[in-house]
């Protein structure tokens, strides 16, 4: 692909103030956040318009960072002037040829012809969309209505699905309403105790150490991760088990806790309902059988349940870990049922929270780019919210599709007889993130039209028929929702090159051509974010009392915000869910009676060891980004795979040797790290490197039956060594 080049000197600061025309130039600072993960660290952009610097990058006082960034953060300005950055629309003249420059008119409408062919002849939902938690919340917005509306489909589904949806589902089914934490990241400051399972906040969130120092401090930190991280040194007790056994973990700590007498009964009683159904099946798992199967010694197990019964104020905290199994919806239930019996959630200055992860995974979640989904994180299935919906979108209730297809069987019916024949992606590289991502590359290959919006040529977009490019974080207006539920503003720091377009400006393009009315896909963020005020109204995620301008004015609002009637003062927004009742129809928490089972696969002779997969500091997802960033590519080059001393020297493997990893959907190429405190049983892949090094071609997509997440922590495989380079 060869494209023109971006000179800095074209990102010139759009802020008020006279343009600079010869002299000195005028530094012009924006007060935003970060493009990357759900922390939304805050920082200030300084642009020298005029000038072909880079803008730089400052963090700034905010609550989920208090003034620091990682080195992800600081170094975000090198992706707006990536050397093979998108400027133009690329599209493919017939199969099998390359990539070549197309104008914006000549993109849009071979894009908008393409698809009225193949819904003319196979139906509406032969076209899908496939959306990302890194979407602002109108761009997420914007998406959903643009597929329910524009395009007709029910085939609409996004990244979250491989993330945090099975955490969300286990609220859901215990809380009655998902956000990851339902009170201020800040609260977890005052913790004296905090368990945190499947986490490594040392290299995924840095800032967030912070939150947890006095835990640390005070020998309250827990974690729960089969390998020793960087976030389990800080740890005073650490839990490694077996990949793929956090739930007998789980059920153990709540025999343990039933057992040794830790029950709050008083909270069980008055908030809660379903232990005795959830202990029938925790009783079978005591201590010992625990030990068995996780690897936990049953004295660590007791340690844990008494450190976090007998402290003042105590979290459970779950991430991927917890997240991506077969069964992640039922471990999540499990830690949240330990936490229910302590007494935790909805208790001030205590709880159990998920940590979202993508820098808009809450909002993303929430405004209808989800299959089963719309605005205000309502049900599509609930004709209340169909008819609330369809009454702001001016439409009939009834012309809104059904729930679609979710996530890896979205991906894996592209192609097929049934499934989709086209696809339009937005803000995801599959062929990098996806489970069983050669199976998956062949799906995207099988389509008649790939459509990829993106700001680099992604190993996604190399395959698409059209390519079209997006403007990125620091040179757009928009809202997201950070971790916590808080809704924060984007702001524009610097203007983009000339080209890319934003994402909602390609939504608007392309529905107009589809013959929709233009007014009903406005491109401007603000007129967006007013309609998914009035769309999220009376939703579990109501954001009608928040506006821009209050936003703007620096206010902490945590959804729930409702709208007041004319004359009263303003919702103050909801930092805190549950304090008097959980959002169930009796105000209860529900304990969820689940059981263990173990992963999909297993080692066998072949296949002896396990590998899991998870993130480096230097990288961010597929590495679409972070792979362009020369500091960040200079310290973590490539794939290499960690692995016990004793496991290497078996496989006739050395330190920075190269090593075959090879599983039963394929194999990877990776350099060897010898890490002492690896299990002997596992290996880790980090999941950021593209070609050869990518780790998705050896994941499974055995699916968890609620939440449709595939299995990325738990594998099985065997190393070979391989010649020198
Ligand atoms: N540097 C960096 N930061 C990021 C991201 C990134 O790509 N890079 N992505 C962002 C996103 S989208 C997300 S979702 C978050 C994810 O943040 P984390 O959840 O912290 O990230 P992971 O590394 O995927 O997984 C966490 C840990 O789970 C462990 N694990 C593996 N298998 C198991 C198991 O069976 N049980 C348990 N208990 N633990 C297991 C892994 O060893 C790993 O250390 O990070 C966000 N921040
Ligand atoms: N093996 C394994 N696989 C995993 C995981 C794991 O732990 N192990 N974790 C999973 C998780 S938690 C996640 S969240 C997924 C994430 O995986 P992906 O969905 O692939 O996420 P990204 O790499 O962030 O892809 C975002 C793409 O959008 C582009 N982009 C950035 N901003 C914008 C924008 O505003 N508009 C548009 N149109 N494009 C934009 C970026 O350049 C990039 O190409 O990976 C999952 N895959
Ligand atoms: S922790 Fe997350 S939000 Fe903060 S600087 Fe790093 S990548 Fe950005
Ligand atoms: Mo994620």
């Amino acid at each position: 692909m060869k494209l023109p080049l971006p000179t800095i000197d074209r990102m010139t600061a759009t802020a008020p103030g006279p343009a600079p025309v010869s002299g000195p130039a005028t530094r012009v600072s924006t007060e935003t956040h970060c493009p990357y993960c759900a922390l939304q660290c805050g920082m200030t952009v300084t642009a020298s318009p005029g000038t072909r610097r880079l803008p730089e990058v400052a963090p700034r006082d905010f609550a989920t960072n208090a003034g620091r960034l990682c080195q992800k953060g600081w170094t975000s300005a090198a992706v707006l002037a990536a050397p093979d950055r998108l400027l133009t629309p690329l599209v493919r003249p017939r199969p099998g040829a390359a990539l070549a420059p197309a104008d914006w008119d000549t993109a849009l409408d071979t894009v908008a012809g393409r698809l009225r062919e193949i819904a003319a002849e196979h139906g509406p939902d032969a076209v899908a969309v496939f959306g990302g938690g890194g979407l602002t919340n109108e761009k997420a917005y914007a998406l959903g209505k643009f597929a329910r509306v524009a395009l007709g489909t029910s085939q609409i589904d996004y990244n979250g699905r491989f993330c945090m949806s099975s955490a969300a589902a286990a609220g859901i089914r215990a809380f009655g309403v998902d956000r990851g934490l339902p009170f201020p990241v800040g609260d977890l400051a005052e913790a004296d105790a905090v368990l945190l399972v499947g986490a490594n906040v040392a290299e995924t969130m840095p800032p967030f150490l912070q939150h947890l120092q006095r835990a640390s401090a005070g020998g309250g930190l827990m974690v729960v991760d089969p390998r020793h991280t960087a976030t389990a040194e800080k740890a005073t007790l650490h839990l490694a088990p077996t990949p793929g056994t956090d739930l007998a973990l789980a059920l153990g700590l709540l025999h343990v806790a039933v057992v040794d007498g830790y029950v709050d009964h008083g909270y069980v009683e008055r908030r809660t309902r379903g232990l005795t159904d959830a202990w029938r099946l925790a009783a079978r798992w005591w201590p010992e059988r625990v030990e068995r199967v996780t690897g936990v010694p049953v004295a660590l197990q007791r340690a844990t349940v008494r450190l976090l019964a007998t402290a003042q104020r105590a979290y459970v905290l779950t991430g991927r870990g917890a997240d991506q199994h077969s069964k992640g919806t039922d471990t999540v239930s499990a830690f949240i049922n330990l936490a229910l019996a302590l007494g935790l959630p909805g208790r001030g200055g205590s709880g159990y929270g998920c940590l979202t992860g993508q820098g808009n995974g809450q909002g993303g979640r929430e405004h209808g780019q989800k299959a089963d989904q719309l605005p205000g994180y309502r049900r599509l299935d609930d004709p209340a919210a169909r008819a609330h919906v369809a009454g702001v979108w001016g439409v009939e209730p009834d012309s809104l599709p059904g729930p679609g297809r979710a996530g890896y069987e979205l991906l894996d019916a592209l192609g097929t007889p049934d499934g989709p024949k086209a696809l339009l992606v937005f803000a995801s590289n599959p062929v990098v993130s996806a489970p069983r991502a050669a199976h998956v590359q062949e799906r995207l290959a099988a389509l008649d039209l790939l459509v990829v919006a993106d700001v680099v040529p992604s190993e996604t977009a190399a395959l698409a028929d059209v390519v079209l490019p997006v403007t990125q974080w620091a040179e757009e207006e928009g809202t997201l929702t950070d971790l916590d539920g808080r809704v924060i503003r984007r702001r524009r720091a610097v203007s983009p090159p000339p080209g890319p377009r934003t994402d909602l400006d390609v939504l608007h393009g392309l529905a107009t051509r589809l013959g929709q009315p233009p007014a009903r896909f406005p491109a401007d963020a603000r007129t967006v974010f007013e309609e998914l005020r009035r769309a999220s109204a009376g939703g579990p995620a109501d954001y009608s009392g928040i506006t821009w301008e209050r936003l703007d004015a620096g206010e902490a609002l945590h959804w729930p915000c409702p709208d007041v009637p004319a004359g009263a003062a303003p919702h103050r927004g909801t930092p805190r869910l549950f304090l008097t009742r959980f959002a169930t129809d009796d105000g209860r928490a529900r304990f969820v009676a689940v059981d263990h089972r173990p992963p999909a696969e297993e080692p066998d002779s072949r296949h002896p060891l396990y590998v899991t997969t998870g993130r480096v500091l230097a990288h961010y997802q597929s590495g679409a980004q972070t792979r362009r960033v020369p500091e960040l590519l200079g310290a973590e080059p490539e794939c290499f795979v960690e692995v016990h001393p004793d496991t290497a020297a078996r496989a006739g493997l050395r330190e920075g040797g190269r090593a075959r990893v090879v599983g039963w959907r394929g194999t990877v190429v990776a350099t060897v790290r010898l890490v002492p405190t690896m299990r002997p049983d596992t290996v880790f892949l980090p999941f950021h490197f593209p070609g050869a090094g990518r780790a998705n071609l050896l994941t499974n997509p055995a699916l968890d039956p609620v939440s449709r997440m595939p299995e990325f922590k738990v594998a099985v495989v065997r190393l070979e060594p391989m010649g020198p380079r």
